[in-house]
């Protein structure tokens, strides 16, 4: 075994090979070792958690060398640095990625197929880090698995909460939501950082004074006081030596505070408000796109900014430039508005705490500082009550008053006769009790403002931003999100993979528009044939899963339709609904019809607050359960839920998908990623034209997607208009027929009112407008049921949607970032 270059004096003393080689033979000693030094066990009496853990560090050893060999290369070459804050990150399973980052996939089969082991059972024990909510959190995920791949210089920031996202199980066809335990057997993914730590203050009041320079300075006597402890995750990239740093920050009670100031003998209770302290980092939010308005919400923010910006400053301090120079260092973007309080705590910790002259410090902060916008949804734009924004962070709210009150003078030079316009542009909100919009904030506090797909930047720079678009239209860019083929392709799919690397070359993982190759074999027999074995074969696993976990038989043979993400009415699940009962009124009217077989597979987390979604997760298990056990459906139609849906089913699921449903609103869904993963899956797409999935279809030809529905334009017309789902509803007998069987009780028991609130809704008002689009989606699903009587016809449209995804790389979207608003470029890290 060559070892690896000493040189650098990184590599500690010992049998260096054990944690550095990766041949079958050394991954196995190293995992005997592992097994026997971390776990105190021998492999007769292991358990599952000791395999999974000796095999995580085993892997951890081999990230080691190259995550310091990474640090070290930056430290030396010191070049521009992107920080990423986001309140969430989705990284999915740790383990089988970092085999597959370090290409020991087969090497470290090979080892534990030699001790009698099967990999596969052992990936199956990881309890994946659930720290996000949906898309946002696992788009920066992809995000991190990008940056590493691209060698490019990046920190992740966020939150290490101790719950994320709960268990989703399913009673009696309801949602309902367990604690989530991840971190009980241990996290051999993460390095305690004890010595890299910060304090956090919050509350108490400011005073203004001036030093013995003549100078004003602010002192924020604060009322509370936390300390944010790092836990450092790699992030390995793919094929190459960079592994950059995800650094999660906890809460914990900042020594010292409650006994030496408020310690009056009231041990037990300063024992209580350490305790206390750690409740900031302990439970995500589970609401993806709802409103705010949470005290410890904004704790959460506040928390993870300081730490992160502090964070930042400790590493600038270390270059010895000079502090005004610090957005020539940091590229920091914001990920939606949750981390926008950063341009005020950077303002802060710029003038208060380091002396910098306002001028200087508004410089370096709008030129470090960049907005993600993730939706035009009302209710997800952030604002936070004045009250609780000045009793929480009262330094910070005078200083969101300077830097409005300096926006608004210029505005007021440049509107002078236009006081509506100058109201709609401040960042603070007037109507009582007053917000302060965080929206506005990124938007003054930044250089660039993004969109995540072309359209939702169209939307954006015309509604919600306008005001702001008129004033820097060039602050406007447009960043179609992406999604990493590493996890959804390689990991998830690995027999198509592997039929893809065949075909093309290996090329195509680094470099996603290689798969165009697959073009000129869109038609040819013997490929289609080796495509659908593949396909089948996800297909298969997926409906053994299923049968093993909850006893649902379904047929691999069969159509799956599958509607996997968040369940939230503007992504209309119930619209979906509507065409299975339209499915089973057809089949029970004429039983003999003939009709290809379908399963519908739905797939998602209601927010725990969120009615009207549980409802929907009701409605589907009640479809489901009398759809299941009629034999008048003779598995023609099947109806699935699939429970708990998080990054690791989601990898069983994309690959096992002959159709993508795509089916929000026009103009409500940001971009969507889930639409990605399916189509870079062989999946045909049923989609409106929302989102990514305008770029989608353009990018795969129209023809190789089934379009249907009201555009974004067209859907604002239909509502000023007048909308009025009730006549829609009396016109269209199938809907008719659809709507008054879930009104009527026939999939509750005979109960009309459980359904109830959510037929209402539809008939009397239909914010999202499912009944306009009803007739459009049915009959664009007739035309899915005619393509898939034609495998031939189906099989090429699959291929051509895979060869034209090549776009949809979180690669080309992180390269863009950096070009366009980061301006930063690779550093290399040798191996
Ligand atoms: C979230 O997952 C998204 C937007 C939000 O404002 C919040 Br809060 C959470 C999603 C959008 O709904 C998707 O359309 C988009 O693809 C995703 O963010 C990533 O940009």
């Amino acid at each position: 075994m060559p070892a690896r270059k000493q040189s650098s004096g990184t590599v500690p003393p010992g049998p260096e090979h054990t944690r550095t080689g990766l041949s079958a033979e050394t991954l196995r000693q190293a995992f005997l070792d592992n097994l026997f030094y971390i776990q105190g066990r021998f492999p007769e009496i292991a358990t599952d958690d000791d395999r999974y853990q000796a095999l995580s560090y085993t892997v951890r050893d081999r990230l080691l060398h190259r995550w310091v060999r990474t640090i070290q290369a930056y430290k030396e070459r010191d070049p521009r640095t992107v920080c990423y804050l986001s309140a969430e990150y989705l990284p999915g399973p740790h383990l089988a990625n970092n085999l597959l980052s370090l290409g020991i996939v087969d090497a470290t089969r090979e080892a534990l197929r030699g001790l009698g082991l099967d990999l596969d059972a052992i990936l199956d024990h990881e309890e994946e880090p659930g720290l996000g909510n949906g898309g946002l959190g696992r788009l920066a995920a992809c995000f991190m698995d990008s940056l590493a791949t691209l060698e490019i210089p990046a920190i992740g920031y966020g939150i290490r909460y101790e719950y994320g996202i709960f268990d989703q199980k399913i009673q009696d066809g309801w949602q309902v939501e367990t604690s989530d335990t991840w971190l009980h057997y241990g996290n051999p993914w993460e390095v305690r950082r004890p010595g890299i730590c910060y304090d956090v203050r919050i509350g108490g009041r400011t005073e203004h004074v001036t030093d013995e320079h003549g100078r004003l300075r602010v002192h924020w006597r604060h009322a509370d006081l936390f300390r944010g402890v790092a836990y450092d995750t790699p992030v390995a990239g793919y094929g190459v030596e960079t592994v950059n740093l995800l650094r999660l920050w906890r809460a914990e009670a900042a020594e010292d505070f409650d006994f030496t100031v408020f310690n009056q003998g009231d041990y037990v209770g300063a024992v209580m408000r350490k305790v206390r302290s750690e409740t900031i980092s302990k439970v995500l939010y589970p609401n993806d796109e709802a409103d705010s308005g949470k005290r410890l919400r904004l704790l959460q923010q506040y928390f993870f900014v300081s730490c992160s910006l502090q964070d930042m400053l400790r590493i600038f301090a270390t270059t010895g430039r000079p502090l005004a120079e610090f957005h020539a260092k940091f590229a920091a973007q914001l990920n939606d508005t949750h981390p926008t309080i950063a341009v005020a705590e950077l303002m802060r910790l710029l003038v208060d705490e380091h002396g910098l002259d306002w001028d200087e410090a508004w410089q370096a902060t709008r030129h470090t500082f960049a907005y993600t916008n993730h939706t035009l949804l009302p209710e997800a734009l952030e604002k936070w009550p004045l009250p609780l924004f000045a009793d929480v962070l009262p330094r910070h709210l005078e200083i969101v008053y300077e830097i409005n009150r300096r926006f608004l003078d210029d505005m007021r030079l440049r509107y002078p006769d236009d006081p509506a316009r100058i109201a709609r542009l401040s960042i603070i909100d007037e109507t009582p009790p007053k917000y302060v919009r965080m929206a506005h904030l990124a938007s003054v506090g930044g250089h660039a403002i993004n969109g995540v797909a072309a359209l939702h930047t169209r939307l954006l720079g015309t509604t919600v931003l306008k005001d702001f678009h008129d004033i820097w239209p060039d602050k406007f860019q447009n960043k179609t999100n992406g999604v990493t083929p590493r996890r959804f392709l390689m990991l998830a799919n690995p027999g198509l993979a592997d039929l893809l690397t065949e075909a093309l070359g290996d090329g195509w993982t680094r470099d996603l528009e290689r798969l165009r190759g697959l073009e000129g074999l869109a038609d040819d027999p013997a490929f289609q044939d080796r495509w659908r074995q593949a396909k089948l074969i996800r297909k298969a696993a997926l409906a053994e899963r299923l049968r093993a976990g909850q006893g649902n038989a379904i047929d691999p043979a069969s159509l799956f339709d599958i509607q996997a993400k968040r369940i939230h009415e503007y992504k209309r699940q119930h619209l979906n609904l509507l065409h299975v009962v339209t499915l089973y009124n057809r089949l029970k009217h004429a039983p003999d019809a003939d009709v290809p077989a379908r399963t519908v597979l739905f797939g998602g987390k209601a927010a725990p607050g969120y009615a009207m979604a549980k409802l929907i997760i009701k409605l589907i298990n009640a479809v489901a359960e009398v759809v299941n056990r009629d034999p008048d459906m003779r598995d023609r139609l099947k109806v699935v839920f699939v429970p708990d849906y998080n990054v690791k089913v989601a990898q069983s699921v994309y690959p096992a998908a002959d159709l993508s449903e795509q089916i929000s609103t026009a103009g409500m869904e940001a971009s969507g990623t889930g639409n990605m993963k399916f189509s870079l899956n062989g999946a045909l797409t049923i989609g409106t034209l929302d989102g990514a999935n305008v770029e989608i279809r353009e990018a795969v030809g129209p023809d190789n997607f089934f379009l249907f529905g009201l555009d974004a334009d067209e859907a604002v017309r239909t509502r000023a208009a007048g909308y009025r789902p009730y006549a829609l509803y009396e016109r269209d007998p199938e809907l008719r027929a659809a709507v008054d069987l879930i009104a009527g009780g026939h999939f509750a028991h005979g109960d009309a009112g459980l359904f109830r609130p959510l037929v209402d809704h539809l008939l009397g008002r239909d914010d999202y407008l499912l009944l306009a689009d009803y007739r459009a989606y049915v009959d664009c699903q007739d035309r899915v049921a005619d393509a898939w009587r034609d495998p031939a016809r189906w099989t090429r449209m699959a291929i051509l949607n895979v060869a034209r995804m090549g776009r949809f790389s979180s690669d080309r979207a992180i390269a863009e970032y950096c070009r366009d608003i980061w301006n930063v470029a690779p550093a290399r890290v040798d191996g």
